[in-house]
């Protein structure tokens, strides 16, 4: 539906803040895979997959909860307000990260900036956590949403199932979002997702499932918006599949042989950026110099960023001693001594 016939969209569209925000957003995740991919081998970017950043995690309040895909948790968690340099001593294995050095920043979310983690590397229990504090949320009566955000090959798990039906049943404040690139490694999505789409799965639980397209920033955001007023609102969940590509081989160190370049350069050519930027120039929000100007300090941040990550010191061997690693179980506090 164009944004003349579709209200979400047309508020979205005239949203002077959120577009700028969303805009940023998505040129640092770009910053971000250029300085992270070149010097991490195993780093998993997100180009071309950026509106779905922007559209899940700007707009956002403070209270809700995002449980994000690893692909994009660096330039999530900017967006919910963490420091770039700290995000990426977690790279760099240092000890001014959120882990102390202990564990890599794309998996282990900052809880501060209300973000839950993969922490274990394992796909599937982040769904499951943003269930979880959706649950909160409803016995807290705090008003916040959960949002989970997780790959088309994440989406098959069992424990994703499970989440996804134990808010549906509770109806939960909780939207499931999967940033559907079209591939889980070198699995294609049409391979992966027994059901004709990952959307058309909302049915078989009960609840609304949406296709949107991923590289429409706006589009993406509206959408989310009607689903995050409906479970804010009591009306329970929605499985959101934002259809997008992954531009970059699964990792850095993927040359990605199985799909042809014709391929790419299609969807290279749907950029969602170079989109939002000729939204934000024609609504007279953007010119050539501003932009450029945006540009050159989001580069720079990123290139201090990163200067600052790999100077940082490296953790102490005290960092791994288990009382530094694992909280106190509520047994070992309340015993009292023999
Ligand atoms: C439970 C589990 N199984 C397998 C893996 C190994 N693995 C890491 S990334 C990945 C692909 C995930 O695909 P998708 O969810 O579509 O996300 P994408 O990488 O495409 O963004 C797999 C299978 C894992 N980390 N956890």
């Amino acid at each position: 539906m164009s944004a003349a016939h579709d209200p979400a969209q047309a508020r979205v569209a005239a949203d002077a803040a959120l577009l700028r925000a969303m805009y940023e957003t998505m040129l640092r995740s770009r910053e971000i895979d250029r300085v992270a991919g070149s010097a991490d081998g195993h780093w998993h970017a997100a180009e071309g997959e950026e509106a779905v950043l922007a559209a899940c995690y700007c707009g956002l309040r403070d209270g809700d909860w995002v449980a994000p895909h690893y692909r994009g948790m660096l330039p999530a968690a900017c967006a919910r307000g963490a420091d770039l340099r700290r995000l990426l001593a977690g790279l760099t294995g240092k000890a001014t990260s959120h882990s102390g050095g202990r564990y890599r920043s794309d998996v282990c979310a900052p809880v501060e900036h209300r973000m839950i983690g993969l922490y274990s590397g394992a796909l599937g229990p982040t769904l499951e956590y943003a269930t979880g504090a959706a649950l909160a949320a409803r016995l807290d009566g705090s008003g916040a949403v959960a949002l989970a955000v997780f790959g088309d090959g994440t989406s098959s798990r069992g424990n994703a199932h499970e989440a996804i039906n134990l808010a549906a049943v509770l109806k939960l404040p909780v939207v499931f979002v999967c940033q559907n690139n079209g591939f889980a490694i070198s699995t294609p999505s049409a391979s992966g997702v027994g059901a004709r789409s990952v959307a058309d799965r909302g049915a078989a639980y009960g609840i609304p499932g949406v296709a949107a397209d991923g590289n429409d920033a706006i589009a993406l955001r509206a959408v989310l918006e009607v689903a995050i007023e409906r479970a804010r609102a009591g009306g329970g969940p929605t499985l959101v599949e934002a259809r997008t590509y992954r531009v970059a081989g699964h990792l850095v160190a993927d040359p990605a042989p199985y799909r042809s370049a014709d391929e790419v350069a299609a969807w290279r050519a749907r950029d969602p950026v170079a989109r939002l930027r000729a939204h934000l120039v024609a609504s007279g929000l953007l010119d050539d110099a501003a932009d450029a100007a945006l540009r050159a300090r989001l580069r720079a941040e990123a290139d201090a960023a990163m200067a600052q990550a790999s100077a940082d010191p490296d953790p102490a061997p005290e960092a791994l001693r288990a009382g530094a690693v694992f909280a106190p179980s509520r047994s070992a506090t309340t015993r009292s001594p023999a």
